[in-house]
């Protein structure tokens, strides 16, 4: 069977990846709908080597759609995910603005796909940090139960979308002609730059960008897991990497977290410090995997283990995921 698809925010930089991801998955689509503003619809794509017009994202687009893949913002979430759900589709949501709703599924297929089972037509991505994080995480969490996480964050500007994406080429280009550096995007400079401001500040002084780490590892993985995160933007275009830090319940031995780590979904593992080999932004980029290296016992607290993780953030940190979870819902016939 075929299936009819939507992807809202179609010429987005996670919509663009959400197309790409489905036609380099071959995933059985019968009718392709990119919708966007309305501004932008009448705007020509190419999907699987035909021309597709964007059409406007409004109340009726969805009444042929099997599953519609958000990545429109937050706010436009709010308003059309729940009239495309009534219109007959299943939202997969990249939006924060459902994560936290209890009748809302929060899913990464290779660490919690039974929560898709009682999915009431909406489902959320959760924020390509927490992702590539619990891709990483979940292994070691079922075998020692992870009580604490460290986690620091350095993040790339397509985090923030095709503006921030522009802007950092633009003062990159501006400082080699020493021209003036402006800045729209971001309250500072970006370019040579390192920013510990994704998204606002809350009353508790850490930004929402962290908190939505804190709070999403607790209704994926474990409510009882203590989280603090700090997230860093750094001028790097495309790979989110993470510094982590986990305290275990159960003591281990480091041979059993590579042999875990290496046999765990959609992992790679990329050490080997003697030959200078690590995860790395500009190899992730591109790539399905979360690749985890600098594997090594945190030597100042007992059953400590520090990580480093790397994953496109487009990619598994947004589009592969939701098409994951589009493809684990026709596999678990849950449509
Ligand atoms: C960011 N994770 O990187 C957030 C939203 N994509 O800006």
């Amino acid at each position: 069977r075929k299936y009819n698809i939507a992807v809202v925010g179609a010429l987005g930089a996670v919509g663009r990846e959400m197309l790409k991801t489905l036609e380099q998955r071959e995933f059985p689509v019968e009718v392709i709908k990119p919708l966007d503003i309305l501004s932008n619809a009448g705007t020509e794509i190419i999907f699987q080597g035909k021309p597709v017009v964007v059409q406007a994202a409004e109340t009726g687009a969805f009444k042929d759609v099997d599953i519609a893949l958000f990545s429109a913002g937050a706010d436009a979430s709010k308003i059309l995910a729940p009239i495309a759900v009534a219109e007959g589709a299943i939202v997969v949501d990249n939006s924060s603005a459902w994560r936290m709703d209890d009748d809302v599924p929060l899913v990464i297929p290779e660490v919690n796909p039974d929560a898709l089972s009682w999915h009431k037509g909406l489902i959320a991505n959760p924020n390509c940090s927490t992702i590539q994080m619990l891709v990483a995480l979940k292994p070691l969490h079922d075998q020692y139960g992870i009580k604490r996480i460290v986690v620091s964050t350095y993040q790339a500007v397509s985090g923030t979308g095709q503006k921030a994406i522009d802007e950092l080429n633009q003062q990159i280009q501006d400082y080699v002609s020493a021209s003036p550096i402006r800045s729209n995007v971001y309250p500072y400079q970006i370019a040579f730059n390192a920013l510990p401001h994704i998204d606002i500040f809350l009353e508790n002084n850490y930004t929402k960008e962290e908190m939505k780490m804190v709070h999403e590892t607790n209704k994926i993985l474990d409510k009882n897991i203590s989280v603090s995160a700090t997230t860093v933007r750094i001028p790097v275009f495309r790979s989110h990497s993470e510094s982590i830090n986990v305290e275990m319940k159960k003591p281990f031995v480091l041979d059993e977290i590579f042999t875990i780590l290496k046999s765990a979904p959609g992992v790679v593992v990329v050490d080997n410090p003697a030959e200078a080999q690590y995860p790395m932004a500009i190899e992730a980029e591109g790539q399905d995997s979360v690749f985890v290296g600098r594997i090594r016992r945190d030597l100042s607290i007992e059953n400590g283990l520090n990580l480093w993780v790397v994953a496109d953030n487009l990619r598994k940190g947004a589009a592969l995921n939701a098409v994951q979870i589009a493809e684990t819902l026709v596999q678990k016939n849950l449509l």
